[in-house]
């Protein structure tokens, strides 16, 4: 026995248990996961750390002059006040936006990962306060995730979390994928993370298990360790954003050879008359064959049509990531790699056809559970208005101004009153000089957080949060057979409150308390919450635990289905049948209905649209701003996992020897990325796993502004997101296209400033020393 009290617990970076031993948290594992998750191990130091927040505050500017537009907001110094003072305050606010401007003037889409644990929520409990007390909110459509791809997706083939969760499972990889072509990789630095938290990490194995029968990966990826090295991938480099061009590349060599799936493309695609005079140069007058795609993404033409003409035959499937969405004209390359994948035949196919995003998250690529615990009820929005998740600072800068979107002419709201809990606008968006901006003009920011991450530091009202690990919940993922009993591991950190208390008493304030909570406390909506799946399980005749014998035990256990391919799978077996949910039922090469948009950045096919984002003589580099490997975006980057992959205390970024020695930059030294947009420092690693040409800076430093009062501050610690691009990806999907940007690298020779993003504001003095 090691006389730790184990309890059971979960998280985004997989299911665990954890205890206490001499005074610190132990983390383990669940004892199923073949391949545990590092990212776990942010969570001890992090939870009794400085950077909590630890009681309510209000900033000292909004408590002086009362809400409204304030230049200081990000630079001001907060004032500490009781629970009962600043419930009281936050509920006379929200009644008086609610008077005098209606409750369209609230912008509660409030996006970001929070926690795992399906009550605590953030995202579903401000929802549901804002819906059900409020009577609604300007909400957010769509995800920095997926922000093109689940636009467009639905228009050529099907949703896209019906694609990357179960028509390719990992499982039919590792025995049916003869040729993998992963586009963008699929690096287990990202599934190792998983909504909902999963109990096994199973990407390292079955690509293991594919390599070694003998299937071959080809990594299309400026960065070496986008697979792992156990897929035995041959590495392919290409110019960051030039993927829809080596595609065409492909598919131009393959049609010239007549080596393409005529029949496939006849029975299951629309289209092709529309599209193949495009590939082969009729209509423009330029074949976009593998000389023509050479010039553009850098691949020797001769790679490219020896690839090409590799693939007739096998079973081959082609991967596209997130990450070649998340960019200009991002819908191109999810479009295309589609198209590829049925010029090839091998949609439908086991271990074949189209993976869109599998393996950028943990959840897909598995089967499904047979039974699921709830979700909590977001009630009804009385206000029709959305925005795309990634527009938020046009919102706050043009409201009244048109935009367009999938099809649709719109018009931006005037927001006086943004409410965020469990996310991070701060880490998330791009260009945070441009969204402190916005943010200046609004009249106030309500933020429920755990820590004194940059988005608290620019609210006016900042309300303590308990971290998972201080409260019971169910956490549960639809396709990880365990769901967990959430138990707490500690007290909360000091004065931080459930987001659901603090919901529960600003709903009493607004006499609404029972449309909240319907007389619950936490422990009867668990068992609300479960519920359902004890009955479904009943139902399928399964043995299932009651609430309090999972209670006890920790964990339940859920069947899986069997692995059938999919809706992709039952299409190719009986496309009349079993159509696509798509305007023709089919495969869409050429879309009627994208193409009546009429819109030039994204016409009615696939095509190689050039960016107006390019290396210059003053910006010669792509950066690669991709997820981090050591923590799940910003979170719990003071956590010590997080922490030891620095160095220096500052973000690392990578850099190819010859672009480093071109610059007189050493390995460990300190460098300034910079571009038009803003700079930051991080420390350089010289390596040759990244290509010439590119450096990568992960996401997630919280940003450090040297000087908070500067409108364009350089950031200390390394957050890319000051040098990305505020753009939509088109006016199809308007989504975040910060994973590139352009940028200029120089060896930092000025005094290093400290890093002070983990010290609460009123605290600078002591950093500073
Ligand atoms: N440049 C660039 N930018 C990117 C990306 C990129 O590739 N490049 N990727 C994008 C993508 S895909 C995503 S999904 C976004 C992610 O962006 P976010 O999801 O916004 O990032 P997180 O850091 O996960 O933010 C979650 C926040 O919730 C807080 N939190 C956790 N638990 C609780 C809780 O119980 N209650 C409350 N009130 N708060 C809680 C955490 O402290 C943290 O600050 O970033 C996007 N931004
Ligand atoms: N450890 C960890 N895992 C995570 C997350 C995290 O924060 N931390 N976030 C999770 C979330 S919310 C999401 S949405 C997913 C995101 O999943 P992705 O968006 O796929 O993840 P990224 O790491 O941003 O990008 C994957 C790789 O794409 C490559 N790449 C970038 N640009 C291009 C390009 O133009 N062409 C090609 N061929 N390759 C390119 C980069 O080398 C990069 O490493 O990750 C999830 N997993
Ligand atoms: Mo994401």
């Amino acid at each position: 026995m090691d006389g730790i009290e184990w309890r059971t617990h979960s998280s985004h970076w997989g299911v665990f248990s954890a205890g206490w031993k001499d005074g610190e948290l132990v983390v383990r594992p669940h004892p199923s996961d073949p391949d545990p998750n590092g990212i776990l191990q942010n969570l001890p130091q992090a939870l009794r750390h400085q950077a909590r927040v630890g009681q309510p505050m209000v900033r000292r500017g909004w408590l002086e002059r009362g809400p409204g537009p304030d230049a200081t907001r990000g630079a001001d110094e907060y004032v500490a006040v009781s629970w009962p003072q600043v419930l009281d305050l936050l509920a006379k606010e929200l009644a008086r936006v609610q008077e005098q401007h209606g409750v369209a003037s609230i912008f509660g889409g409030s996006y970001g990962w929070s926690s795992a644990g399906r009550f605590h929520h953030a995202q579903s409990q401000v929802h549901r306060f804002l819906n059900n007390v409020m009577g609604g909110y300007v909400r957010s459509v769509n995800s920095y995730s997926a922000g093109a791809s689940a636009v467009i997706l639905p228009h050529i083939l099907g949703h896209y979390e019906q694609l990357s969760r179960n028509t390719i499972t990992w499982k039919a990889v590792a025995e049916h994928s003869e040729v993998v072509l992963a586009f963008g990789g699929m690096a287990l630095k990202n599934s190792m993370v998983a909504a909902g938290g999963i109990s096994r990490h199973i990407e390292r194995g079955s690509m293991a298990r594919a390599a070694e029968r003998g299937a071959r990966f080809v990594l299309i990826s400026p960065l070496r360790g986008d697979l792992p090295e156990e897929a035995r991938a041959e590495w392919m480099t290409l110019t960051p954003g030039t993927d829809t061009a080596l595609m065409l590349g492909i598919a131009h060599t393959l049609v010239a050879a007549g080596k393409h799936d005529q029949a496939f493309i006849e029975r299951y695609c629309v289209g092709w008359d529309k599209f193949a005079p495009y590939l082969l140069g009729v209509s423009d007058g330029q074949a976009k064959d593998a000389d023509w795609a050479a010039a553009i993404c850098g691949v020797p033409a001769e790679q490219i049509r020896a690839l090409a003409l590799s693939l007739p035959g096998k079973r081959v499937l082609v991967t596209v990531a997130h990450s070649l969405q998340r960019a200009e004209h991002g819908e191109q390359p999810v479009w295309m790699g589609a198209v590829l994948a049925a010029i090839l035949g091998q949609i439908g196919l086991p271990g074949g056809g189209y993976g869109y995003a599998l393996g950028a998250l943990g959840h897909t690529g598995r089967e499904t559970n047979i039974a699921a615990v709830a979700s909590l009820n977001q009630g009804k929005n009385s206000v029709a208005d959305f925005i795309p998740v990634a527009r938020i600072s046009d919102m706050l800068l043009k409201p009244g101004e048109p935009y367009e979107y999938n099809g649709q002419h719109r018009t931006y709201p005037d927001i006086k009153l943004v409410y965020w809990a469990g996310g991070n606008p701060f880490h998330h968006h791009q260009d945070l000089n441009r969204l402190r901006a916005a943010f200046r003009g609004i009249d106030t920011l309500v933020v429920h957080e755990n820590a004194w991450t940059a988005t608290a530091r620019h609210a006016d009202i900042v309300l303590p949060a308990t971290m998972t690990a201080e409260r019971e919940d169910i956490g549960s993922s639809a396709v990880d057979p365990v769901v967990v009993a959430m138990k707490p591991l500690a007290e909360p950190f000091g004065e931080a409150r459930d987001d659901y208390w603090i919901f529960s008493e600003l709903a009493r304030r607004l006499g609404k308390e029972q449309e909240f909570t319907e007389g619950r406390d936490v422990r009867a909506w668990l068992r609300v919450l479960y519920a359902p799946l004890e009955k479904r399980m009943a139902d399928l005749g399964q043995p299932v635990l009651s609430f309090d014998e999972f209670w006890e035990a920790g964990e339940a256990v859920v069947p899986q289905t069997p692995d059938t391919g999919g809706f992709l799978a039952a299409f190719r077996a009986d496309p009349a049948g079993e159509p696509l949910p798509t305007p023709s039922g089919k495969i869409e090469i050429f879309s009627e209905t994208i193409a009546g948009f009429g819109y030039d950045d994204c016409p009615g096919h696939p095509a190689w649209l050039a960016p107006t984002e390019v290396p210059s003589a003053e910006e010669p580099l792509h950066l690669v701003a991709n997820q981090p490997a050591t923590r799940l975006h910003s979170q719990l980057d003071f956590g010590g996992h997080s922490q030891d992959s620095k160095r220096r205390g500052r973000e690392v970024m990578c850099i190819h020897p010859r672009d480093a020695e071109a610059r007189g930059i050493e390995d460990g030294q300190v460098v300034r990325l910079f571009n038009g947009r803003g700079a930051c420092l991080a420390t350089a690693r010289v390596t040759p796993d990244v290509m010439a040409g590119v450096v990568q800076l992960p996401t997630g430093a919280w940003y450090d502004p040297i000087d908070p009062g500067e409108a364009n501050p350089m950031c200390v610690h390394g957050n890319p997101n000051v040098l990305t691009r505020d753009k939509g990806t088109s006016r199809l999907a308007q989504g975040c296209t910060g994973q590139l940007t352009t940028v200029q690298v120089e060896a930092f020779t000025g005094n290093l400033p400290p890093i002070r993003a983990f010290v609460p504001p009123g605290m600078e003095a002591m950093a500073a020393e």
